[in-house]
């Protein structure tokens, strides 16, 4: 145990996806950036076998052993399910008091549950001696999320969370797994994050019938993903479902934009990726239809009022939308989607300026 740290702060940040939604399980590109935003966990070592956790008032003792899929509800089961996670593929974690501390509202669309998976297995692994690299936390995170939590998502969110690295987007090729940091030069532009304020679930059964669609489209397509139908057109042809015709129509096209960006951005062209956001969002509105109504008219108002461009982030149903927009516009097109908020009736949505900021790690 000598020269491991037994107490520390952790930090594990929540994300935003520039662009690559719906794509992660389909075999395809994502391009996410992490925000300074996230969870801290202050921590600390003890060997009786115990978990304790608190957050916001609120505190879970889980004993490890009997530790299991199902055997924590809420919250706690998303921390808990990475001690669990790492001792079922034989690593050696004993107990730990972990206390919570988050900027990242929850429901936002920006992986608060992610933050929370990530700040915990680097705690873990550096407090256990693990020895792991953040590319082998991830599937320690992310099954704490899919058995632990049972919410079936993809491998987007604990990537971000981990891999990402400050004033860079992480393109990721999630068949591969193989990743680059894309340099996110914004010049005289900024990303502007508007949380609608609706509140987003990915348990409530509308995300994995998502999932379930593009697994039929692909098994009908006989392809292993979406991501490898390379004749979109043969392929809407192919299909009889207009519904599956929509979601093929979405994933095939939304890794085309995701490897659009990429050149833009590397092209220091970043003004051109407002185009790319704006096709994103009608492509997930209307063929996707993961969009909701706060989401859409947020980006409507927003380009009305000069923002190049933006889109939905996340699962959908409900959290935040980006919009790339120059520096000199940002208030004018704030004020644009508050006044537009206020025409609905809808409560005033909250804003956050984005930077790229490190991925999950040990501040002291
Ligand atoms: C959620 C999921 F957690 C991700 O895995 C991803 O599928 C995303 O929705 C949509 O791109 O954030």
């Amino acid at each position: 145990m000598s020269g491991l740290p037994t107490s520390g702060v952790w930090h594990g940040p929540g994300r935003v996806n520039l662009i690559g939604e719906h794509t992660d399980y389909n075999d395809g590109l994502v391009l996410p950036f992490a925000l300074p935003q996230g969870i801290t966990a202050e921590a600390s070592r003890r060997d009786d076998g115990i978990l304790e956790l608190h957050s916001n008032g609120q505190s879970a003792t889980v004993p490890l052993d009997g530790l299991a899929p199902g055997s924590v509800q809420g919250w706690a089961a998303y921390a808990a399910g990475v001690a669990g996670a790492l001792r079922e593929a034989g690593h050696p974690v004993g107990g730990a008091t972990l206390r919570y501390s988050s900027d990242v509202p929850s429901g936002s669309g920006l992986s608060s549950s992610a933050a929370l998976e990530c700040v915990t297995a680097v705690a873990l692994n550096d407090m256990y001696g693990l020895g792991l690299s953040a590319k082998e936390l991830v599937p320690f995170a992310q099954r704490a999320e899919n058995a632990y939590a049972g919410v079936p998502t993809g491998v987007l969110d604990q990537s971000a969370s981990l891999l990402c690295t400050a004033e860079h987007a992480l393109l990721l090729d999630v068949r591969s797994g193989l990743s680059s940091q894309i340099p996110l030069e914004l010049g005289g532009f900024r990303i502007l994050i508007v949380d609608t304020r609706v509140h987003h679930a990915l348990g409530d059964g509308k995300y994995g019938e998502r999932r379930a669609e593009c697994e039929e489209a692909a098994r009908l397509l006989g392809v292993p993903a979406l991501r490898d139908v390379r004749n979109l057109g043969e392929a809407l042809g192919r299909l009889k479902d207009p519904v599956l015709r929509r979601r093929v129509k979405h994933v095939v096209t939304e890794n085309h934009r995701v490897e659009a960006t990429v050149g833009l951005l590397r092209a220091g062209a970043i003004a051109e990726v407002g185009a790319l956001l704006n096709a994103s969002h009608l492509s997930l509105r209307d063929d996707y239809q993961v969009s909701w109504p706060e989401a859409d008219f947020t980006v409507e108002a927003a380009v009305r009022a000069g923002a190049r461009g933006g889109r939905m982030v996340g699962g959908g149903f409900g959290g935040s939308v980006i919009l790339l927009t120059r520096a000199d516009t940002l208030d004018t097109v704030r004020d644009a989607v508050t006044a537009r908020f206020a025409t609905a009736g809808r409560p005033a949505p909250d804003y956050l300026v984005a930077t790229a900021a490190p991925g999950a790690r040990r501040l002291s």
